[in-house]
């Protein structure tokens, strides 16, 4: 565990093994179930549209599919992200989303930041991350880049600090219906630009500070079952 706090602390990711069990093969069957074309995806109650050809699972419909916050359990997430940070953390929100995209929806951006006026944007402490990318089609495609120490290195000047996004250090996180990564949403990353025609899963978890939990006011079934199981 020293070697991957060191690993969050320095470079500001780990990437974790999935284990296969009854739980990772429900959420197969709800990945499934939701294989589906743009079209489809577009016209389907459960999904709604958040950008352009990128779509996320309603709310309704992640409480309705408790399969995606029990996989936490099983994978003995909730215990990890609390070892990995020193500290207990919170899930403030959950996204399921399906992007149909053939270039980033998401561009490089940090979440937390200094605006071009020097105002802080975004979280603080900033959220940590978990991010699935399973394999679509049965293709290994890039579906995250991230660079990595980024998240411990502000100049303090929007545009002095964007230059960063040109250091060749970056680094591919493919789809891996195995792997999960985790990553301080200070760094600078960029959502992956291969989707394919039955578009690019995701499944992000945002995990906060308990003090920051108030700000996930819209979450709060959310955050309550995740208290509840989590113990
Ligand atoms: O979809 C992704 O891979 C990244 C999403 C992201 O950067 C975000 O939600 O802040
Ligand atoms: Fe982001």
């Amino acid at each position: 565990m020293v070697e991957l706090q060191k690993q969050f602390f320095f470079e500001g990711y780990v990437q974790i093994h999935m284990e296969p069990n009854s739980d990772y093969e429900k959420l197969c069957s709800l990945r499934k179930s939701n294989y589906l074309t743009e079209e489809k995806v577009k016209a389907h109650r459960d999904w709604i549209q958040v950008y352009d050809s990128t779509y996320d699972f309603s709310y309704d419909s992640v409480l309705d599919n408790d399969i995606l916050l029990r996989i936490l359990h099983s994978q003995q997430i909730p215990q990890f992200i609390n070892e990995l940070v020193g500290g207990e953390m919170l899930l403030g929100d959950l996204v399921y989303r399906k992007t149909f995209k053939s270039t980033s929806y998401m561009d490089w951006h940090r979440d937390t930041y200094l605006d071009k006026n020097g105002n802080l944007v975004g979280r603080t402490p900033p959220l940590v991350k978990m991010a699935y990318y399973p394999v679509n089609n049965g293709i290994s495609t890039v579906q995250l880049k991230i660079i990595p120490r980024t998240h411990n290195r502000f100049i303090g000047n929007y545009y002095l600090d964007k230059i960063q996004t040109l250091l060749p250090t970056k680094l591919s996180i493919n789809s891996s219906d195995d792997s999960l990564v985790i990553f301080n949403s200070a760094i600078y990353h960029s959502a992956g630009s291969d989707a394919g025609s039955m578009g690019a899963e995701r499944i992000i978890y945002n995990f906060c500070s308990p003090g920051q939990i108030q700000t996930f006011e819209k979450r709060k079934e959310l955050n309550e079952r995740y208290i509840a199981f989590a113990k």
